[in-house]
């Protein structure tokens, strides 16, 4: 449950003369059966998104158009990822707190989560983030 687990997946390209093809298996290609899919668009120049961290929720998010800024954030390390390319996915492992931002015109954000959606999984505050992130039950 810290940075260093969260990473860039380098996905299949298959390309031949009618374009490119990828695909996303769960347990093949990300750590967790995949349970729910979303995607963020129309996303207006200047915003920001996320500012929330997750207590189980494991995730693989992809710029399937475009490109976007995330702020990987453990409450030790922050990391910023640019995701430009839809043939790279990056995972995000559970209690890890994520921005995100520069959000190009007409980005599609993908994400692949491994459960439904609950807001009790969410941590929306900070503070309240970091607290139970360093209680020693956690430390892990
Ligand atoms: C994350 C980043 C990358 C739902 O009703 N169902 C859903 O599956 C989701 C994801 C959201 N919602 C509702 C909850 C809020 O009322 O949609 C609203 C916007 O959600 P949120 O503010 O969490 O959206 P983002 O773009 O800040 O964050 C989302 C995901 O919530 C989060 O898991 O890591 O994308």
């Amino acid at each position: 449950m810290n940075l260093a687990e969260c990473k860039i997946i380098n996905l299949e390209k298959i390309s031949d003369p009618r374009g490119n093809l990828t695909f996303i298996e769960g347990h093949k290609h990300v750590p967790f059966d995949i349970k729910r899919v979303y995607y963020v668009y129309d996303v207006p120049g200047g915003s920001e998104r996320g500012g929330h961290a997750h207590k189980c929720l494991k995730q693989l998010v992809i710029a399937l158009s475009g490109s976007f800024d995330i702020i990987l954030n453990d409450g030790m390390d922050k990391k910023t990822f640019h995701l430009s390319r839809s043939y790279y996915g990056l995972y995000i492992c559970p209690m890890i707190w994520r921005e995100m931002n520069n959000f190009s015109s007409n980005s599609v954000c993908l994400v692949l989560a491994s459960n439904e959606y609950s807001e009790e999984d969410y941590y929306r505050n900070f503070e309240s983030y970091m607290q139970d992130r360093w209680s020693p039950k956690n430390w892990v």
